[in-house]
């Protein structure tokens, strides 16, 4: 399997998030893919490629083009009044709209556009984020390719992460929704497909962007938002709308989950991609569901992973694996592995 890759991710070092009413120690760092690419090589996976670049044309099929274009000059912007701290939202007002929103907007005030283009305050702009963010578009979209063109499987080894990231907003540490681009821009060469999310987190980012729509299935194994973030979605009820109704499809899963509780809503997410029958699978893979993950409370052990990865291979799919969350340092490249090991064993 190939893992797609670029060292165009340590430009985005996020140094703070205001989290639980202070300032803590970013979680998602450039240690976290530089440990899984280390461990891919050792364990001889497979080629480890560059990314071919695809300019901005596949983000602009899902996102909001004003969003994109707040995106890439956000730093510099906030620089001006703000020199060597990162960008963080402090006024949010999604009940102004209308007349009123539209007069805001035009002041361009990079606070009120902060505001609009961001849904939390975990989630700083540095520097170097837009960067990062566009080649992790690339890496998702050569993996894509990859797959499109005959190989069973490739990995999308991307941060920042994209899963939370919607068509008008970032936040959840994502910039770019870099599987929806991926889903999307596959559609567009008339591949059908489904998305499954096993990250410990619902991809509410990637449900909003499909939510109205029956060509792509949205899948999602995730902490219940009753106790979770990202709170505001991925509750049961979301099916879909419009014609895109039963084309969603969320299992909100308890604290503490374990592989037993897990392997019995990832058998019913199974029968629901089987039922759809996509020609291709992408696999939004996070890896806080492990019982020591530092922001997480599920309970998955390093063994499991390896069960996942052979659980996802039963679905007999060619598979674009994008990486999405996963925290503990100490064991993330062992768990993202096991999972492709897992895949390719089986
Ligand atoms: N106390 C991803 O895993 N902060 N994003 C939650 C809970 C936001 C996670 C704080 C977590 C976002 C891709
Ligand atoms: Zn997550």
């Amino acid at each position: 399997m190939k893992t797609f890759y670029t060292a165009g991710h340590t430009a985005h070092v996020p140094q703070e998030e205001f989290e639980a009413g202070r300032m803590t120690p970013a979680v998602e760092v450039p240690a976290r893919v530089e440990t899984v690419r280390r461990r891919i090589a050792e364990r001889k996976l497979g080629p480890i490629v560059e990314p071919t670049d695809y300019g901005l044309a596949p983000a602009l099929r899902v996102h909001n083009s004003e969003f994109v274009a707040f995106l890439q000059t956000a730093h510099a912007r906030w620089a001006q009044d703000h020199p060597g701290v990162d960008a963080i939202p402090s006024v949010f007002a999604p009940q102004i709209t209308g007349q009123r929103r539209r007069e805001v907007m035009a002041r361009d005030s990079t606070s009120a556009r902060l505001g609009q283009y961001c849904f939390d305050t975990g989630t700083p702009i540095t520097q170097g984020s837009w960067s990062a963010a566009a080649a992790a578009v690339n890496i998702a979209l050569s993996a894509a390719q990859a797959v499109r063109l005959g190989d069973a499987a490739a990995f999308a080894l991307a941060r920042p992460p994209g899963h939370h990231a919607s068509t008008t907003q970032f936040g959840g540490y994502c910039y770019l929704n870099n599987i929806a681009i991926a889903a999307q821009f596959l559609t567009d060469t008339g591949a059908r497909c489904a998305i499954i999310d096993v990250d410990y987190h619902h991809g509410n980012g990637t449900q909003e962007i499909f939510y109205a729509r029956d060509d792509v299935l949205f899948v999602s194994l995730h902490a219940d938002p009753a106790f979770a973030y990202p709170v505001y979605w991925g509750f049961a009820d979301e099916i879909g709308r419009a014609r895109g109704e039963g084309f969603n499809l969320n299992l909100p899963l308890p604290i503490a989950t374990n592989w037993q509780g897990y392997r019995e809503a990832l058998a019913a997410a199974s029968a629901r991609i089987r039922s759809f029958s996509p020609d291709i699978l992408l696999v939004s893979l996070g890896l806080d569901t492990f019982a020591l993950d530092p922001i997480c409370r599920f309970q998955l052990q390093s063994e499991d992973y390896l069960r996942l990865g052979a659980t996802l291979a039963e679905l007999r799919k060619p598979t674009v694996f994008v990486f999405e969350g996963g925290y503990n340092l100490e064991h993330l490249a062992e768990n993202t592995v096991n999972v492709l090991e897992g895949f390719a064993a089986a």
